[in-house]
């Protein structure tokens, strides 16, 4: 690793094991400085293939595409988006040489890759960087050295692997209570129940809404530990402007809000408590008092929560406001009276996540006064960092689920990612196999999508494919928007084969759980794209829908409808698995390319050459999760099982070799 020092950068600690920066450029393509912009150029061979961005649009190979680091709310994943909800500026180019590059710049990045010009890669940003560069044997070799210099991933406590139910919607005792008892009268496994921003009064973070919840919350928290589930709930980034509200007076008599440019006047968001505030999190006071506001709940026994809007989401401002007041008036005054609906339109959606906002806020940090939309996509990742710092003292010697919306590169040791408002369509399935390994690059292990999608109508076979992804994903939650068809997986016919296959994950966890723990103590990839093990391969190197998860196991799911079976390609010769009503059916394959069949109600899968993976018993909750008994799957002798006490910080690992 080398790393090159452009203008005066923000310390992002994105970097735990650092090297001196080299003196003069980074020794490939050719980078330069004009008006305080960084650019870095590099002609690309026809068959390079560039892999990484983490959380992004488009394919595993991210060619052809320009895409923009800059954490946005952004609710539709189309494929001419260039921004989602983190910002990941890590790349490898793969082929006539093979690099990797991390430009460690926490505003806007541009990643044109063979958009303007099909061969040139080009990056853009604020002359204000450190750019880090890797040389290396291959992909996995130049991931695992980035992995290494930007320290340990998240270890989630092992319950967070349990099957987890949400919707947005869910408002009173008694919509939660009926979700577990329907679980329960269905035997689908349950571990983990979503609470979103309807628990809390008039979305007030740290606040339980006053009718519903507070008057016996700890019953209620009770209820659910009796039926082993563990609630989690939402906090959001923005904080209510509202007299008489400790956590809005304390910020303010404490200077822990964002500033306007005065640095003294708090800046006015809104979002959906209204006019807000948004907490300070690059100040260290700040970022420790809100953290330590997670107590509101961890009292009670809370011991997981997601932390949302974090980009930060600005729905609009006071500053917004204002400004589409003076055109409102304007119009009324020159139009005759007619509002012109188009460009009206267009003012009021310009309110929305605007550059003008970002530009009016202020951070106090110990680096000194930042403008925000220098640091922004630090913001998520600097929340998410508040939690998991006072959750040390919160919750001391043991593990608490937190996963963020927006991060960066960095908040990989504070918690894990889910890939936010994906919709319920099928190239939503393709999607989530592009992003898995290139979040895994950059550091997030513990992810997943919502499953079944969370905008627009689900259907019952896409929840199936869906779950049929979802069962490797170390987070599987089925997570819907309010207002969609409702989702669980007893609101379709037939709910006994979704069951089935949300059993089957609980069989699968000994060995997920192990899997995910080496990736963390090794700094691997838990999803591989093929091309990274099978180099040489043409084909494999072009595969865009198959993934390896862990050293054992290759996913090829159905993503599109109605079909049946896909056309798979076996690299190497493998074990197809089948489970279905019937049991488990194994049948060994050639390499090359097979049409497989892949029933809905079923869950397909593959076992490497010479490998082996120890299936459970099947049970209902994580707390039961066991190998007394294993059934083998693949032609393999053994299996190396790293296991913890799955709650402990720092628990111990042991790994015992398993025979069969
Ligand atoms: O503006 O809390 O991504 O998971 O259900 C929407 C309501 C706010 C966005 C999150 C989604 C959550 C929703 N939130």
């Amino acid at each position: 690793m080398e790393k090159y020092v452009y203008g005066h950068p923000f310390d992002t600690q994105a970097v735990v094991n650092d090297v001196d920066a080299m003196p003069g450029q980074v020794p490939i393509g050719v980078s330069a400085i004009n008006d305080h912009v960084f650019t870095f150029d590099y002609v690309m061979d026809a068959e390079d293939i560039v892999y990484g961005l983490g959380e992004q649009v488009r394919g595993i190979n991210k060619r052809g595409w320009e895409y923009i680091s800059w954490a946005t709310d952004e609710p539709h994943h189309h494929e001419d988006k260039r921004s989602l909800y983190s910002a990941h500026n890590f790349l490898i180019v793969s082929g006539k040489k093979t690099f990797g590059l991390f430009v460690d710049y926490p505003g806007r990045v541009r990643f044109d890759i063979g958009y303007t010009h099909s061969d040139v890669l080009h990056i853009e940003c604020e002359a204000d960087l450190k750019l880090y560069y890797f040389e290396g044997e291959d992909v996995l070799d130049i991931s695992r050295q980035f992995r290494h210099a930007i320290g340990k991933s998240y270890v989630a406590p092992k319950f967070a692997f349990g099957y987890g139910q949400s919707r947005w919607g869910y408002k009173t005792q008694q919509d939660f209570k009926k979700v577990v008892e329907s679980f329960e009268s269905l035997r689908i496994p349950l571990d983990l129940l979503y609470m979103d921003i309807d628990y809390m009064q008039d979305y007030k973070d740290f606040t339980l809404n006053e009718k519903e919840f507070e008057p016996d919350f700890q019953e209620f928290v009770d209820w659910m530990k009796e039926h082993k589930v563990h609630l989690v709930p939402i906090i959001d980034a923005g904080v209510k402007m509202q007299d008489g509200y400790c956590v809005y007076e304390e910020g303010k008599k404490n200077n822990y809000f964002c500033k306007l440019e005065d640095h003294t006047t708090d800046f006015i968001g809104a979002v959906w408590p209204g006019y807000s505030m948004m907490p300070d999190f690059l100040n260290d006071q700040a970022r420790n008092w809100f953290g330590m506001k997670y107590e509101t709940l961890t009292k009670y026994g809370i011991d997981a929560f997601w932390n949302d809007m974090n980009e930060p989401a600005l729905f609009y401002s006071r500053y917004g406001i204002d400004w589409l007041n003076g055109k409102l008036k304007e119009f009324l005054a020159n139009e005759k009276n007619e509002v012109p609906y188009f460009k009206l339109g267009m003012e009021v959606e310009s309110l929305k996540n605007s550059m003008d906002d970002y530009r009016r806020f202020y951070h106090n940090t110990n680096q000194g006064w930042v403008r925000h939309d220098k640091v922004h996509n630090l913001y998520g990742c600097s929340m998410t960092r508040s939690a998991s710092e006072a959750f040390e003292t919160l919750r001391p010697g043991k593990r608490t689920l937190m996963f963020s919306r927006s991060s960066y590169i960095g908040m990989h040791r504070y918690g894990g990612i889910w890939t936010g408002d994906n919709k319920s369509w099928w190239s939503h399935l393709d999607l989530i196999v592009h992003q898995l390994p290139a979040i895994n690059m950059a550091g997030f292990l513990y992810t997943g999508p919502d499953l079944g999608g969370f905008g627009e109508d689900t259907t019952r076979d896409l929840l199936m494919r869906f779950l049929q992804i979802g069962i490797f994903t170390p987070l599987m939650r089925n997570h819907s928007a309010i207002g969609t068809r409702e989702q669980e997986p007893y609101q379709f016919e037939r709910s006994e084969e979704i069951a089935r296959l949300i059993r089957l994950r609980y069989r699968l966890i000994p060995y997920l759980y192990s899997e995910y723990l080496k990736a963390v103590e090794n700094d691997t990839l838990l999803f591989k794209a093929l091309a990274f093990e099978f180099k040489e391969d043409v084909i494999a190197r072009s595969i865009e829908d198959q993934l390896l998860l862990g050293d054992q196991i290759m996913i090829a799911p159905v993503t599109r409808q109605n079909e049946p079976g896909r056309p798979v390609y076996l690299p190497e010769p493998m074990t197809r698995i089948v489970c279905s009503e019937d049991g488990i059916e194994q049948t060994a394959l050639n390499a090359g390319w097979h049409y497989i069949s892949y029933p809905l109600d079923s869950l397909v899968f593959f076992v490497r050459c010479s490998q082996a993976v120890p299936l459970g018993a099947a049970v209902l909750h994580i707390d039961d999760v066991n190998l007394e008994t294993i059934e083998w799957l693949g032609d393999g002798t053994e299996y190396e099982l790293y296991e913890d006490d799955g709650i402990s910080a720092n628990a111990p690992i042991t790994r015992t070799v398993l025979t069969r």
